[in-house]
């Protein structure tokens, strides 16, 4: 087989550079080891920022979007049983849309098979070869038959489990990394959200997030040890903890059957630099936040926007600056989020019992909630900067 850019991965980064390659006349293959269904079963990402929304609507796959997901002008932010609105509207005039990541996984792979573009499912075996000469190339096996994509350009859109990362000698990258001391229980349960924006809550028996998915569907999350074993929470446990940590005077929780649960380990990670050779790293493959801030997704496809211009212009003959300032750029803005996932992160968690530690998060949190200053800081970084690339 034969492309301009072979694609490791259907997730939105790699959907979403197929997409925009696409649209400049840019061939694609895209490869991805797990089946159609999973895809559209994996439950991440909800929270999408303004620019993004904008972008899935240019580039045509904004319809269910526009439809199904909810704009949301503002969050609030509860400290021991106070509740505190963040209005985005008056402090940064931008929204962010309510939408869940496997819907906008459906609508990319529905313009693909619209485009006429190549996706094979099911692969196994992948390797990267050739990657600091002009002919990369890929090889995989697919119907147990082994394969080979011969490309000019490899992106490696395959998370932060895939084998692009790996592929690069160590002594070329270099890595960036945090472990929290906790992680996320999450549910999705059938009942109405009790609430109509985002509740991030912090609490001394740890943080609890209130989300949805539609006006049907709540997602929910508690702080808890990274190594949980979700079925060892019983319903009606993780129902008693929502409450307690999300409880305010005059307000209930409504609860309903949970649909699913599962726990995920909190990190921050980034390999600098995001490209070697003709391979380039986008989205989770080469940087991960803790989904405090809601960036991951996000950051995905601001990668896959970057990289679909360096590309538009080499191929249009404008020279390589931009696909070799790719990783710079990408850099900007990944760092800006990372330190917002961490600040997020390390504001709202219950930490440790140091009541020196304790004094300074209530501290920040107060400062947070009632100094337009600081909020309006809060709001830009969360609806999505768009000064930093
Ligand atoms: P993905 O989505 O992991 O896609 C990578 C794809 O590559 C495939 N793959 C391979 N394919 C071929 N060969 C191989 N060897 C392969 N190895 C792997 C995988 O099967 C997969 O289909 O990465 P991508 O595209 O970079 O997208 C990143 C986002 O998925 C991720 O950052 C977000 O989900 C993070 N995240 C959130 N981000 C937000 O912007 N807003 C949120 O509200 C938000 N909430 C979350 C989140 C992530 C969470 N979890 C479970 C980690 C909430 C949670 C709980
Ligand atoms: C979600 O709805 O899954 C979600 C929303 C906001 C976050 C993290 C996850 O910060």
């Amino acid at each position: 087989m034969r492309t301009q850019v072979g694609i490791i991965g259907a997730g939105p980064a790699g959907l979403m550079l197929a997409r925009l390659l696409h649209l400049a006349g840019i061939s694609s293959i895209i490869i991805e080891n797990r089946d159609e269904a999973y895809i559209y079963n994996r439950i991440r990402a909800g929270l999408i920022e303004h620019w993004a929304a904008d972008l899935l609507t240019d580039v045509g796959v904004g319809d269910r979007m526009k439809r199904d997901g909810v704009l949301h002008w503002g969050n609030y932010i509860g400290v021991n049983g106070e509740l505190h609105h963040m209005d985005f509207k008056a402090l940064v005039g931008k929204r962010v849309t309510i939408y869940g990541q496997q819907e906008v996984v459906k609508d990319l792979v529905a313009q693909r098979r619209a485009d006429g573009g190549e996706l094979m499912f099911e692969v196994s075996d992948v390797s990267v070869h050739n990657l600091t000469s002009a002919k990369p190339s890929i090889r995989f096996t697919h119907q147990g038959r082994a394969e080979t994509i011969d490309c000019d350009i490899v992106a490696g859109c395959d998370g932060f489990h895939g084998i692009c990362r790996p592929s690069i000698p160590t002594d070329r990258m270099r890595i960036f990394e945090r472990e929290y001391p906790f992680g996320w229980l999450g549910i999705l349960a059938e009942v109405a959200p009790s609430v109509d924006e985002l509740v991030y809550t912090h609490h001394p028996r740890g943080f609890a997030l209130l989300s949805l998915r539609s006006p049907e569907l709540s997602r929910y999350y508690i702080q808890c040890d990274p190594d949980e074993d979700a079925d060892a929470w019983s319903d009606d446990a993780i129902w008693a903890e929502l409450r307690e940590r999300t409880a305010l005077e005059g307000w209930q929780l409504e609860e309903g059957p949970i649909l699913e649960k599962g726990v995920t380990g909190m990190r921050s990670f980034v390999a600098e630099p995001m490209q070697h050779g003709r391979l380039f790293l986008v989205g989770d493959a080469a940087h991960i936040v803790p989904p405090t801030g809601a960036k991951g997704l996000n950051l995905a496809v601001a990668d896959a926007r970057t990289l679909a211009e360096g590309l538009i212009e080499w191929y249009g003959g404008e020279g390589d600056a931009g696909l070799r300032s790719y990783s710079k750029t990408c850099l900007r803005r990944v760092w800006r989020a990372e330190h917002f996932s961490y600040w997020m992160t390390t504001m709202l968690h219950k930490q440790s019992d140091d009541p020196f530690e304790q004094r300074l998060q209530l501290s920040q949190l107060r400062y947070v909630t009632s100094s337009q200053a600081a909020a309006a800081s809060l709001a830009e970084n969360y609806v999505g900067l768009t000064t930093m690339g």
